[in-house]
């Protein structure tokens, strides 16, 4: 994959591409990385760092840092009447499917899923919309839903399939398998301590930490293991990417 500048400012369009960079600056309040970030030079740079070290930590925060309010973007509530009924009863039946090219496809229950070991992180979500908030997340590392499944060695991408339309199409995001078994890449359940509200993706979204805001797909209901994204709505791997253009690989 390659990062321009004209990649970035035209995938997202000009206007939104000023406040992504303004968002940048925001992220390296270092002068020194500010002016470096904003070369051409820096732009090789990210996109190395990206390239080379996509095993790296995002940052994690301390509780002090929290946001009051980790707001909503997008879907704040998905309006099929199935959505409506999984939370009027507290999405006691709602299934995680995990299939695709896996040996033994999975259908975890919420109870299933909270009862696994869980991680909690304090993370930065940036969106390319221009706003950042850091929230502390609780969730069952997608690894461990990959491992009960078993991924077969054709297996390249995991397609993430939402309970929401956006703009009436479907919501649906990808990764690879690199941000899938990221120790930071967790299925979250809960926000700030309490049950993951609606409006953030109840009962289960994705946190991809890597990676801009538009990827940590909400609603998810089925993660789809794949060899190729173009099978898939629009093949783009994303619901930004089929579109917008959007980046599929959004690295932070
Ligand atoms: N299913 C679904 N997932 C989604 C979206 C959406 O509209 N539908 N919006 C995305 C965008 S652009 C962002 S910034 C984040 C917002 O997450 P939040 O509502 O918890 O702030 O969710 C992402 N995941
Ligand atoms: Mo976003």
């Amino acid at each position: 994959m390659m990062i321009t500048r004209r990649g970035l400012v035209g995938s997202i369009g000009a206007a939104a591409g000023g406040l992504l960079l303004s968002g940048c600056n925001r992220i390296n309040a270092n002068p020194a990385v500010r002016g470096v970030l904003g070369s051409a030079e820096g732009l090789t740079m990210r996109a190395q760092r990206i390239i080379s070290d996509r095993s790296a930590m995002a940052p994690e925060y301390g509780a002090a840092d929290m946001s009051p309010i980790f707001r909503a973007n997008g879907t704040r509530q998905p309006t099929s009447a199935d959505y409506a009924a999984h939370m009027q009863a507290g999405f006691a039946a709602w299934r995680l499917g995990v299939d695709g090219l896996v040996a033994r496809p999975q259908s975890f229950t919420l109870a299933q899923i909270r009862a696994m070991p869980r991680r909690t992180q304090i993370t930065r979500h940036d969106c390319v919309e221009g706003w950042s908030a850091i929230g502390k997340w609780t969730g069952v590392p997608l690894k461990l839903l990959l491992d009960q499944a078993g991924l077969r060695t054709s297996a390249r991408y995991l397609i993430f399939h939402c309970a929401d339309l956006y703009g009436g199409a479907p919501y649906y995001e990808s990764i690879d398998l690199i941000d899938g078994f990221h120790p930071q890449t967790i299925l979250a359940w809960a926000l700030n301590d309490a049950i993951l509200p609606v409006a953030n993706g109840a009962p289960l979204r994705l946190r991809v930490e890597r990676q801009l805001g538009y990827k940590h797909a909400k609603y998810v209901q089925r993660i789809e293991a794949v060899a190729s994204l173009a099978g898939t709505h629009g093949g783009k791997g994303g619901y930004w990417e089929d579109s917008h253009d959007y980046e599929w690989y959004a690295g932070i």
